[in-house]
């Protein structure tokens, strides 16, 4: 039989007496008024025609419904809404059953719970991220999934927004089946649930869940949430489902949805959410092929160089580390080894894909292994002549077509790329430690690299599951740049007469997961010190220098390591140091500082505006493409909150910061 069109997303066919319902709407059939108003004609035409027994929905292509438009949020509501095409469904006199072929999110997950059964391709995957966009579902998920699978496994599920593959689905109830012909399956099921009184969701008892697993549940996603008030209203509505009606718990959701989807912290999770589908978006390489990339190189197994080596081997590259002697390849061939062991332990990996790691991995002290290397990337020590002469070596050993990349922090890529032969292969690959674990990944776009190795580079970080962000040539390129800034802003006022706890506790109670000051202890003051001893005899003998860091190392003061830095550790908790109160006092009066108060907001927005003023700066040099990567940047290298946007979006819309 002919298709039916119910809107210009949305049509049907008859299969065996069945409506099958097609929703496709590109990229990912998100719930657009058109897919509403089709779905809605659809379910009429279904009840009207006595020849149809029941409806199955589908989605076109990879995703079953990828949820709500994000882009419609903040736009006047066009009828019907989501939570009336639920209830349609749910209220439908013939048996609806959702096919879920690809990823069924947010609303798309909410249109399968309304159904009367539901059955999951091998390729479907179901999840309510909402918290992660600030908002709570809003099409009755809150109320129907803890009625269909428990109150403990709802609130895991919308509390965390974790996304669940078919055999966790059908272990939790969530689907009736799952089936290679997922579509043959559910057209079997209305068959089924044909003329039998179908199972509403909404009209069922709800069991009283076990109290204790309930607050165990709760307070696992409230210990997570990291300051966001999403997360806490997701738990609060489910636990609604075993006290309140079906009918006020969707009121109530659906009040607190439109609550959220207007606060600040909801616009700030939408900005990051199209941040990170623009970031490595580059216009130069429009219809530029990356080259292949199957081998990888990595000089140096250090922390850094065997962080970049699991990342690569659990993606599925052949890695080669070179060390300079068997001894020490030994040794980074084992430490490799054990990062991987303690991801096998943790559970994020099988010993199975731990075992064809290892297979793909070879540790040489023979340079000249990396013949057969499609991409090298170093990670020695980060010195200019190591690494000249490093590169200049490579040029002898790998083939002309070959990638070099650096992982330098600080150096200058330009100068490393000029000793080459070759400079137009060369990049910068600027990892974070622990490099198996850190998102982002700066992509250096040196002054020669050729626009076919920036595309190689940008497409081996995205299949490392990395986020990579390119930044122009600078000193420290975009993230040490930007926290070069705030470091320095957090010194001013020290030194103006803000205790470091004072800033830290600032920084800590906007979202931070650790002060600025409490950082440094952690990574050690040592390398900043040497690096700015390098630097005192260019350093501007105008600009404001404050000592005080420099005190602190002389007074071998190097962080936690050495038991004393901003902080004391000597009780093995972090605790503040009258010595170093009275080091900052003496710093202050040999300058005739007389210290004055700081309030939270004040500390908060001047460490703010410092990095949007540097971000700003970097925009204008033409370092960062777009003020959305630079608080990608922040947010996934720095420990910037990310439901505060990064500091270009708190400075853009004024939300955080009052002029
Ligand atoms: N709305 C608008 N655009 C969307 C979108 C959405 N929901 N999801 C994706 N896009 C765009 C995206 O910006 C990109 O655009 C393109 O689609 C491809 O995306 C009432 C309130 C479905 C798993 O949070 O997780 O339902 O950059 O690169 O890797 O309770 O997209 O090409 O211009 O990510 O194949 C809840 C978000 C909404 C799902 C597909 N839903 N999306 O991954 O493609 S709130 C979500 C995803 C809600 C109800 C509530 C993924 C995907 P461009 P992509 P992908």
């Amino acid at each position: 039989m002919s298709a039916t069109r119910f809107s210009e997303s949305v049509s049907g066919s008859i299969r065996d007496g069945v409506l099958v319902v097609i929703i496709d709407n590109a990229p990912v059939n998100a719930t657009s008024a058109h897919v509403r108003q089709g779905l809605v004609k659809a379910l009429d035409h279904a009840s009207a025609v006595g020849t149809v027994i029941g409806v199955v929905i589908t989605g076109a292509g990879r995703t079953f419904v990828g949820g709500a438009d994000i882009r419609e949020f903040g736009k006047p509501p066009v009828e019907p809404t989501l939570p009336e095409v639920m209830q349609r469904i749910e209220n439908c006199s013939k048996p609806v059953v959702a096919s879920v072929n690809g990823a069924a999110l947010g609303g798309g997950c909410e249109i399968a719970l309304a159904c009367h059964g539901r059955v999951a391709g091998e390729a479907a995957s179901f999840g309510l991220p909402e918290v992660k966009l600030g908002i709570v579902p809003g099409a009755g998920g809150t109320q129907r999934l803890p009625r269909l699978i428990g109150t403990v496994a709802a609130i895991d599920l919308i509390g965390s927004g974790r996304t669940v593959r078919p055999d966790e689905a059908i272990k939790l109830g969530l689907v009736d089946g799952v089936a290679a012909d997922h579509l043959a399956a559910a057209v079997g099921l209305v068959h089924q649930l044909a003329g039998q009184s179908q199972r509403r969701t909404g009209l069922l008892d709800v069991p009283i869940a076990e109290l204790a697993a309930v607050e165990a549940a709760s307070k696992k996603v409230l210990s997570r949430s990291r300051g966001q008030s999403a997360p806490a209203e997701a738990v609060r509505l489910v636990r609604l489902a075993s006290e309140r009606t079906f009918r006020d718990g969707l009121a109530e959701e659906r009040a607190t949805f439109l609550r959220l989807r207007d606060s600040n912290e909801a616009a700030a999770l939408r900005h990051v959410f199209f941040a990170e589908r623009q970031a490595g978006k580059v216009d130069k390489l429009e219809g530029i092929a990356p080259r292949r990339i199957e081998t990888v190189g990595i000089v140096g197994t250090g922390l850094m160089g065997a962080g970049i080596a699991v990342a690569a081997l659990t993606a599925g590259y052949r890695v080669v580390g070179i060390e300079q002697t068997e001894d020490a390849a030994t040794k980074g061939r084992e430490r490799i080894a054990g990062i991987l062991d303690k991801a096998v332990q943790s559970g994020r990996l099988t010993a199975t894909v731990r075992d064809g790691c290892l297979a793909r991995l070879a540790v040489a002290a023979n340079i000249g292994e990396l013949a057969a290397a499609d991409l090298v990337i170093e990670a020695v020590f980060d010195d200019l002549a190591v690494k000249t002469e490093l590169f200049q070596r490579l040029d002898g050993i790998v083939r002309p077509d070959a990638i070099l990349a650096t992982n330098t922090s600080y150096l200058n890529p330009d100068e490393i790329a000029a000793a080459t032969a070759h400079p137009g292969r060369v990049v910068g690959l600027h990892f974070f430690s622990p490099a198996n674990i850190m998102r982002l990944v700066e992509v250096v776009d040196c002054k020669a690299t050729a626009p076919d190795v920036l595309a190689s580079a940008l497409a081996f970080a995205r299949q490392l599951g990395k986020l990579p962000v390119v930044s122009g040539v600078t000193e420290g390129f975009i993230g040490n740049r930007i926290f070069s800034a705030y470091r320095r802003e957090a010194e001013f006022m020290v030194e103006d007469g803000a205790a470091p706890e004072e800033v830290d506790a600032a920084l800590e109670a906007y979202g931070f997961p650790m002060g600025i000051f409490t950082v440094y202890d952690m990574a050690g003051l040592e390398i900043a010190w040497a690096r700015r001893k390098r630097q005192a005899a260019t350093r501007d003998p105008n600009a404001r220098y404050v000592e005080i860091a420099d005190k602190l190392c002389e007074a071998g003061r190097f962080g936690r390591k050495t038991g004393k830095g901003w902080y004391d550790y000597a009780s093995g908790e972090k605790a503040v140091d009258p010595e170093v109160t009275a080091l900052i006092a003496a710093a202050r009066a040999a300058k005739d500082i007389s210290p004055r108060r700081f309030t939270v907001d004040e500390i908060v927005d001047r460490l703010l505006r410092a990095m949007a003023g540097e971000g700003a700066a970097l925009l204008t040099e033409g370092i960062a493409a777009r003020s959305s990567d630079i608080d990608l940047v922040m947010i996934n290298g720095y420990g910037f909150p990310e439901h505060k946007g990064g500091p270009m979006f708190a400075a853009e819309t004024h939300k955080d910061i009052t002029p």
